[in-house]
Formats: structure tokens, sequence, C-alpha cells
């Protein structure tokens, strides 16, 4: 098959999980263009299967704001006419379900029927799409979309309860190439660069956006090291890093906590890591958490959206109440506290990961590609 998908091309978990599904699907034997403004981070591009078409918005002083639709759409219609390609799968409802709408009804206007399936991720609709000033444009591009799916069964509670929308949305988990977490050979950096050995490593990975807490992942670490000897990796980069390392410059714990920024050395943090901090105010899905789990990492997470659904209470880690840094502290300890107890855990985030694996996810949704094609 012949897939356009088009997504953000940054760090973002929604940009994780389309350049990994379209890698995979290359790796099958589809013939995949990636459309976006950037090459995305994850994106190698090795395979023979694997094309990069950079959308281009040329700088116009009359505008105010550039206008990413219109370029977004007409490339799209260029690159469907030019390399035949039968099915957009567009990833976060703003603006690419509008833009493949609009695609679709001018290729449609030279005779050409291609469906879209949209994903959505969880932001755009639980903090973006909702806002009045999207809402109608979204649920209208949400239900103009030939397919629908959502990374967990709480988005989809959630789009139905915020938006207008018609159509059915299928649930299909975000996912993990647990291949790529048994080869040793990813692991670069040292684990003495973080932490003494007797020392537990503790991680934080995200966007460093309000929503992600990242004061609580601080507090709920400083708690822990008062008994755990223990180092905080905060990995990622966004507007709430430079409170954090103030914060952490108040409580006198700098010496502890390093970080990382956006780094590429996500896999090696992991797999040295004993705990997982996400107590985040929303998370449609956590994909940062299943990304740790496969590296046997248990989760210390807030309860909160579809959290409950990648990490298991008392399984792959503990869950509390957003805000609940008392009870977020209390559980890590219990976790960090003997090397029998972590060992268990560890083996459970393991064997939680392995019901994602992508083996598993992808066909899910080449089913759903089939019945695109069918319907348009
Ligand atoms: O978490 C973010 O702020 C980034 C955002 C995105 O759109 O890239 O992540 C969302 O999509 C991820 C992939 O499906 C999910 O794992 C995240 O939970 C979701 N973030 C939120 O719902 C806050």
């Amino acid at each position: 098959m012949k897939i356009a998908i088009v997504c953000y091309p940054t760090f973002g978990g929604s940009g994780v999980v389309a350049t990994e599904l379209g890698l995979e699907l290359a790796r099958k034997g589809h013939e995949i263009h990636f459309i976006t403004y950037r090459q995305p981070v994850r994106l190698a591009l090795l395979n023979p299967n694997v094309h990069y078409h950079e959308v281009n918005v040329p700088e116009y002083p009359l505008f105010h704001y550039q206008p990413y639709e219109l370029a977004l759409s007409s490339k799209l219609v260029d690159m469907v006419k030019l390399h035949k390609i039968e099915l957009l799968h567009v990833h976060y409802a703003i603006p690419h379900a509008y833009a493949g709408y609009m695609a679709q009804q001018m290729l449609r206007d030279q005779g050409i029927h291609i469906p879209m399936v949209t994903t959505l991720h969880g932001t755009d609709i639980t903090l973006v799409g909702k806002h009045p000033n999207y809402k109608t444009a979204v649920s209208f591009s949400i239900n103009k979309s030939d397919i629908v799916t959502a990374v967990s069964q709480d988005l989809k509670e959630e789009t139905y309860r915020l938006f207008d929308v018609k159509n059915e949305i299928h649930v299909i988990p975000n996912f993990i190439e647990l291949e790529k977490h048994r080869n040793e050979n990813h692991i670069a950096c040292q684990r003495s660069v973080m932490a003494k050995k007797e020392e537990r490593i503790i991680t934080h990975i995200s966007n460093f956006r309000k929503v992600k807490r990242i004061p609580d992942v601080v507090k709920i670490f400083y708690k822990i090291q008062q008994t755990i000897p223990s180092k905080l990796m905060l990995v990622g980069d966004g507007p709430e890093r430079l409170p954090a390392e103030r914060l952490c410059e108040e409580l006198g714990i700098v010496d502890k906590v390093i970080f990382f920024g956006n780094s590429n050395e996500i896999d090696s943090i992991l797999s040295y890591s004993d705990l997982f901090l996400l107590p985040s105010e929303t998370e449609s899905f956590g994909l940062a958490a299943l990304e740790a789990m496969a590296w046997s990492v248990p989760v210390i997470s807030s309860n909160t959206g579809g959290l409950p659904e990648v990490n298991v209470q008392g399984v792959s880690g503990y869950l509390a109440p957003v805000g609940d840094i008392d009870a977020m502290a209390k559980d890590a300890i219990a976790i960090l506290n003997n090397n029998e107890t972590l060992a268990t855990f560890k083996k459970q985030a393991l064997e939680v990961a392995q019901q994602f694996d992508i083996a598993l996810i992808l066909p899910q949704y080449e089913k759903l590609y089939h019945e695109a094609l069918r319907k348009s």
C-alpha cells in the first residue's frame, strides 16, 4: 500500500508514534511518504520504502500568521498525484485532519478518491482542540475522516464527551518496538556518568510543559532521596525547565539532578533507570511511561486519562491522584527500598509492556487501512 503519513516532526509523542508506525509499515513492504515541515526526529532514511517530503511555507509580510494548512494541503495533493499514494494517515487533528480533508476535496475535483485515517493523540482533544476557537473545525474534520482512531479508551470517551462526533472511534493503543530494547548495542553512555553504584536512578522524560507537572517530579524526588540514595535524570526541554532548575536549587538538590535537555540517548538513560516518574495533570496514553516499561523500568504516575490503561496498579508500578506527591513518593520508596521488590517490579513492568508490542498493534492499523480503502 502507498501511504502518506502527516505528523509533527518533533520529540512529542504523536510524532514519535507516527514515525515508528511508518518505519514498521515500510519494513513490512508498504511505501511510506512522510509529509511534514521538518524531517521527523526518529526518521532515518535508510529504507527504500521511506520517503520524506518537506512542506515549505513561504514567508510573506502581509501574513501575520503563515498559512501552514494551505501549504500542507497543496503538498498532499501534489504528492498523492506524483507518487500515486492510496491513503492519508494524519496524526493529530489540528491542523492535519483539516488540511487532509481539503486535500481530499481538491483531489476529488480531479477524479481521485483517497481515504483519510485520523489518529487522535490527546492534546489535540483534551487541551488545544476543545478551545472554542478550534472546536468547530476539529469536530468537522473528525467527522469528515473516513476512519478515526484514538490511542486509549479514555481518549475515545473524552472525544465523545467534548465534541459532537458522530463517527465510530477505534481504539488502537500506542506501541513499542520490543526487539530494539533487547539489542544491547543501543546502550552508549555509561551508568557511572549518571550515578554512583549504590544510588538508584530515577528518570522523567517529557516536553516540560505545564501539563507534565514538573514541580511534582522534583518534589517527589526530593522526598525519595531523603530515604534512598538516588539521582534524578530529567530528559527533555520546554517552558518548565528553568523553573525546575530553580526549584532544585531552592531544595538544595542541584548535585543530585541532571538536566539532559532534548537527548538522543533516551534508550541508554532508560536502560540504567530504576524508576520512571510521570505525575501529569492529564495524559491520553503516556508513551514515555511505556518506553520506560519496555526497558523494565517501573512507573510511578498519576491515575489520570489513559495512564491506568498503560501503568497497571501494583504490577508495573503505582498510580495516585494528580498532585498527591506524598503518595507517589511513598510508593516510589516501597519499590526502591529493597532489591527483591525492585527486581519483581522491573520484571512485571516489562511483562505489561509486552502487551503493547508493535507486532500486535500494527495489524490493527493495517486492518483499518483496508476498511478505509473499501469505503472510498
Ligand atoms: O504529551 C505531550 O504534550 C505531547 C503529546 C503529543 O501530541 O505529541 O502527547 C500526546 O500524544 C502521545 C502519543 O499518543 C501520548 O502518549 C500522550 O499521552 C499525549 N499527551 C497528553 O495527552 C498530554
